[in-house]
């Protein structure tokens, strides 16, 4: 909880900085809609120690790979009024596969009923229809298949990229916070530009599988110094 408290005071100031208006309450919160999070892992080194969690990696690697990279870490502020986020998948690839090239650990950072702005999801979706959702099949409301996920601030549900989901309206004052940090296959264009702002610092004060997560061990991408063929044998060592 230590951890949930101080990520929602982080997500707030970069909501208010990016809102331009006053600090919201967490609880008392009545005034319109506010700015996402994003870019959240050069926010705070709270970031660092969450996308590092081994439960959710250890499911991430089940559905990406071992050689899955970090896409982004951002929050999705609902408010008061905020309409329902409609039904949709989150592999922005050409087509939804199986295996899944995208995944995302959606953790509540607050107690999420349905009312309150509740994650919402269509169990199996991804196994049985692995197709995107058409325009007329986005109401959560309408849909009979889907359901909240009403959990206690602190759960995290991981969902495969090609899931039906989306989010309940929140009819309740206070401000509905999450952080969803989405995993992605190697090859995939990375939703932020997460190996370009990795400094040495971060990657010096974490562990080596941060550095594979934060996609800096990866030839690719070189200018006219040429591929450095160190970083690929760093990949390949972890068969060793
Ligand atoms: O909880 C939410 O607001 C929905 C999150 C979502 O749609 C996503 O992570 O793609």
């Amino acid at each position: 909880m230590d951890m949930v408290e101080k990520m929602r005071e982080i997500i707030i100031d970069q909501s208010t900085d990016k809102s331009g208006g006053e600090r919201p309450d967490l609880h008392t919160w009545d005034g319109g809609r506010l700015r996402e999070g994003c870019y959240l892992l050069f926010e705070d080194r709270i970031f660092e120690q969450l996308v590092l969690n081994e439960y959710t990696i250890a499911l991430m690697q089940y559905l990406l790979g071992r050689s899955m990279v970090l896409s982004t870490v951002y929050s999705h502020v609902r408010t008061k009024g905020d309409p329902a986020l409609p039904l949709h998948t989150d592999q922005w690839t050409l087509q939804l596969s199986d295996p899944v090239s995208v995944a995302v650990a959606n953790y509540a950072l607050v107690d999420y009923k349905r009312d309150h702005g509740a994650f919402a999801a269509v169990p199996g979706s991804n196994h049985l229809l692995r197709r995107p959702v058409s325009p007329d099949e986005t109401d959560v409301y309408k849909n009979p298949d889907c359901i909240p996920l009403e959990m206690s601030a602190g759960s995290v549900v991981v969902t495969a990229g090609n899931t039906w989901h989306g989010a309940y309206e929140r009819k309740v004052r206070g401000l509905r916070l999450n952080t969803a940090v989405v995993y992605c296959r190697s090859y995939i264009q990375t939703q932020e530009r997460i190996r370009e702002g990795a400094t040495q610092e971060m990657l010096d004060r974490n562990p080596a599988r941060f550095a594979d997560l934060m996609g800096v061990n990866n030839f690719l991408g070189f200018g006219r110094e040429g591929p450095d063929f160190k970083k690929a044998r760093a990949l390949l060592s972890r068969f060793d």
